[in-house]
């Protein structure tokens, strides 16, 4: 690439979902000056300390340069590309032919910066007629969304910029964000006399170190404490009634529920003083605005579905959506899980209606033909006539197509075809997503429907599902396995196939955590600089792949490819009808886009033809909002200038502009109201209030919580441990009373032992821990070689301490937060130990 190593270049941070913008300054291939990018319109400037050393990433010595096959022996030879692709293609036909292709299993979305990858690999699902598919979210937020889906319909997000009063339930955004700006947003509330910060925590968390208060629960029993509060706000009757009239079907229900609860029983079983919970109540009630974030410390943790739904209880009952710093549901590029939706447009065109059967219908028939007509004409001095007779035709259906035909692609992209529940055990798949503790049930058996296959993509399952032990049996016992990552992973020295991905500053790619309200922002990141010999990006190796199964039709793909180089109109106009008389094809919408329109962008930029697609159905999703931030034109026009925009901006765009009262809008009820009673979540809470809380047993006294995001953990995407300036050895966190107990000091090395495993740790005394409770960060325990080559550990793996068995009875979240566990010394004469 031409640029000068002296000139700043934009990218983003792709260490959380915040995906903070970026400028950078190279130096040959590695990332040498980095700064926040002012001009990046939602974080503007910010960054935490985590990017500054991303060249840790970007320069790792130890990245993958050509693919490798597992020997018989076990280790790994090196093959090129062709002998990869063409092998792999042979045996996932073979499995297909054989078994089915719904035994394939795609465990994929891409990390914290990379969405592009995993929708060109949902069309190889596709193309071998797979159905089951997941990803981390299947670990963490199905619950939540499925409770979201019950009350409103979709993901909420909080305008905590603006909020009165923000509630933080297992949540610490002062070291995970989530929140843009996050350390900013959190100073500003704390320091306002005016605001409060509301901390649910049984760590003294950073956060909560700042908050207002702090409601220092014990591990666990968050569902107590949520249900004091609601108790208290039904008690004194602070919720508000007449908003909830207007707004909401089914509350005198949940209202009679909790006027049942008796506050101070569930203070006495969460742990925290009545009053407090009172004050906590009657200040979110109070203020004009509230903000409340649920995140890992309760969606890892007991009755993580009934506390999702309890946590969102705390903003409708009082009130607070669609106003300034309220929650709200927000738009997006592409749903990442869940349904497609679609807000009209205030003024919508006239006719719509009687033109949506006659649309359907010609575009229909007239489909082999449009392709052809168009396609003959690419290449001629004909292509702008035609291409401006196609925009006619275009002109006159799209308002009455559109929104079904987008709805279609869409919801099939996110594997709403799929089985509403697993092949062997018949645990629930929500939102298309096969749940994280089913995987290795769905393929240690002897089963005729287990799984046969798996292919891993940006993502470490083996190091970061619950049970580490019993994934990797699971690999051993698949016929096949694949992995596309940049990193000789702990998943890929499991796997059969191991395939080198192009880095994410050597390739476009795009992060979809599009979750704003009410200014939404998606950022194309342009790499920085040549793809790393031997790498491939991922939209290639999927392309290759669905070329080499040769199930898709050839001459279709070379007509629409034709048409594309017609123009974009005549390009929509066959692409369209297509699709609208074969909606079989809609699981391959990414693919045939790389083929089709990908040829006509600029070389490199062939995977953004799937933004494209994306860009259109969030115009024909939210009209109003797309032309509120600026972009161009109604109908087809307004998702080609949106996308004119992505492709154009560095620093990333609006993409929808909202107002506050447009909120009811995104509501998929079609009352548009919020449908605020879930029977079995009532009745999960009355019998839960019944019950005394308790998790841990005289073998197993402590409460380990697995996984918690410090100052210098990223998930699994930093392997090379010198990129943490703090916390290096990511010390086990315990209380002084405990350490007391066990006679330990900090930096003694112990053994943690738990139901499913042990684990060598490092003690860390820490007055942020109350007893009983210990602490581990999440993404260490990373093999990483040394300069001599030698192999390095640093740090506890989690998983070899967490176990399938302990997981929400819904929903089947797994619960890392809550490990029950005993702390040994190390002994420091093994042998002498045996022999006693
Ligand atoms: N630095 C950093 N930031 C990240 C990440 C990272 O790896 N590192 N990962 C990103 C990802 S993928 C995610 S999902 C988010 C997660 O973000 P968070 O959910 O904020 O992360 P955690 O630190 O795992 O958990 C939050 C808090 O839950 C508390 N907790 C533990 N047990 C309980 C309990 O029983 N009840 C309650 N109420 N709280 C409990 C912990 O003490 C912790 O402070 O972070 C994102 N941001
Ligand atoms: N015990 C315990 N377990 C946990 C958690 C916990 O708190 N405790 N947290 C859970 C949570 S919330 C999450 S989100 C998951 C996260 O765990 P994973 O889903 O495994 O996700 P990541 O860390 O995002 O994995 C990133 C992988 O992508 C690779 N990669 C980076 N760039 C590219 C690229 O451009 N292309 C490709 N193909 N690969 C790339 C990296 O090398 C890395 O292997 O872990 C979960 N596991
Ligand atoms: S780690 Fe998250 S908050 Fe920090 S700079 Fe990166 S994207 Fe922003
Ligand atoms: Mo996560």
């Amino acid at each position: 690439m031409a640029t000068p190593e002296s000139e700043w270049q934009k990218t983003a941070c792709i260490l959380c979902e915040s995906n903070c913008g970026l400028e950078v300054r190279l130096d040959g291939r590695s990332l040498v000056k980095i700064r926040g990018d002012k001009e990046h319109p939602s974080s503007k400037g910010y960054t935490c300390e985590k990017p500054l050393r991303l060249d840790k990433y970007q320069s790792n010595p130890h990245r993958l340069t050509s693919p490798l096959r597992r020997t018989p022996q076990g280790d790994y030879e090196e093959i090129d590309w062709n002998t990869a692709i063409s092998e792999i293609a042979t045996k996932l036909g073979r499995i297909r032919d054989e078994h089915g292709g719904d035994k394939i299993f795609y465990y994929a979305g891409g990390g914290q910066g990379n969405h592009l990858g995993a929708a060109y690999g949902r069309s190889l699902l596709h193309a071998l007629g797979g159905v089951y598919y997941s990803n981390a979210l299947a670990q963490e937020k199905v619950g939540e969304g499925w409770v979201d889906s019950e009350l409103y319909g979709s993901h909420t997000t909080g305008d905590y910029e603006n909020s009165e009063v923000a509630v933080f339930v297992g949540k610490n955004p002062w070291q995970s964000h989530g929140v843009a700006h996050a350390r900013t947003v959190l100073r500003e509330i704390a320091r306002d006399p005016g605001r409060a910060l509301i901390v649910i925590d049984p760590r003294r968390s950073e956060t909560a170190e700042i908050a207002d208060i702090h409601l220092q629960v014990r591990p666990g029993t968050d569902a107590w404490c949520l249900a004091g509060i609601l108790g208290t706000l039904v008690e004194e009757d602070l919720v508000d009634r007449p908003w909830l009239r207007e707004h909401t079907t089914g509350t005198e229900d949940v209202l009679a529920v909790l006027g049942r609860v008796d506050v101070a029983d569930c203070s006495r079983k969460c742990g925290i003083d009545e009053d407090l919970i009172r004050i906590a109540a009657r200040r979110m009630a109070r203020a004009t605005s509230l903000a409340t974030y649920e995140d890992i410390g309760v969606q890892h943790g007991p009755n993580s579905t009934l506390v999702s739904y309890l946590n969102k209880l705390q903003w409708i009952l009082t009130g607070n959506f669609a106003k300034p710093g309220g929650v709200h549901m927000h738009s997006w590029l592409f749903p990442i899980a869940g349904y497609w939706h679609h807000i009209p447009p205030e003024r919508p065109r006239r006719l719509a209606r009687s033109r949506r059967a006659v649309g359907e219908q010609v575009m229909r028939r007239t489909a082999p033909l449009t392709r052809r007509a168009l396609g003959a004409v690419a290449g001629s001095s004909g292509r702008r006539v035609a291409d401006g007779v196609a925009g006619l035709g275009l002109d006159t259906f799209f308002d009455a197509v559109s929104v079904p035909l987008a709805r279609h692609f869409a919801n099939t992209l996110n594997m709403h075809n799929a089985p509403e529940t697993t092949p062997v055990t018949g645990a629930p798949i929500v939102a298309g997503l096969m749940q994280a503790t089913s995987i290795t049930e769905e393929i240690l058996t002897d089963h005729p429907d287990r799984l046969r296959a798996m292919w891993v993509d940006a993502s470490n399952p083996v190091h970061s599902l619950p049970d580490s032990q019993q994934m990797r049996a699971a690999f051993e016992e698949l016929e096949l396995t694949v992995v596309v990552d940049v990193a000789m992973t702990e998943t890929a020295r499991c796997a059969d196939y191991v395939l080198p991905a192009t880095s994410q500053f050597e390739k476009w790619e795009g992060s979809l955590f599009t979750l704003h309200f009410p200014h939404n922002v998606y950022q194309a990141r342009a790499p920085l600089m040549e793809r790393l010999a031997g790498t491939r990006p991922e939209p290639e190796i999927y392309v290759a792949l669905i070329d080499e199964l040769g199930v898709v039709d050839k001459e279709l793909v070379d007509q629409l490819a034709a048409v594309a180089r017609v123009g974009r109109k005549a390009f929509a106009l066959a692409f369209f009808s297509t699709l609208a008389a074969r909606p079989e094809l809609a699981g391959l919408l990414p693919y045939l886009l790389y083929k089709t329109l990908g040829s006509t962008l600029p070389k490199g930029q062939e995977s953004l033809a799937v933004v494209w697609g994306m860009a259109h159905l969030c115009a024909i999703g939210y009209p109003d909002a797309v032309a509120r931030a600026g972009h161009q034109g109604s109908g087809f026009d307004l998702g080609e200038s949106l996308f004119a925009a992505i492709q154009e901006s560095r620093q990333g765009v609006t993409i929808t502009d909202d107002r506050y009262e447009d909120a009811w809008g995104y509501i998929h009820h079609d009352d548009k109201r919020i449908h605020a009673h879930i029977p079995m979540l009532t009745d999960e809470l009355t019998s839960l209030l019944g019950t005394e809380p308790s998790f841990t047993t005289p073998e197993f006294p402590l409460t380990l919580s697995a996984g918690e995001r410090r100052a210098f953990t990223a998930n699994v995407i930093m392997r090379d441990p010198e990129w943490r300036r703090r916390d290096k050895s990511g010390a086990l966190r315990i209380s002084a009373d405990d350490a007391l107990d066990l006679g330990l000091s900090s930096g003694d090395a112990v053994r943690i032992v738990t139901e499913a495993g042990r684990a060598a740790a490092t003690v860390e005394i820490s007055d942020t821990m109350q007893a009983g409770h210990i602490s581990l960060p999440n993404g260490f325990g990373l093999a990483h070689p040394d300069g001599d080559g030698a192999e390095r550990m640093v740090g506890t793996p989690p998983n070899e301490l967490t176990g399938i068995a302990r997981r929400d009875k819904f929903f089947l979240t797994p619960w890392h937060k809550n490990v029950p566990a005993r702390i040994e010394p190390v002994d420091p004469h093994p042998e002498a130990m045996k022999a006693g």
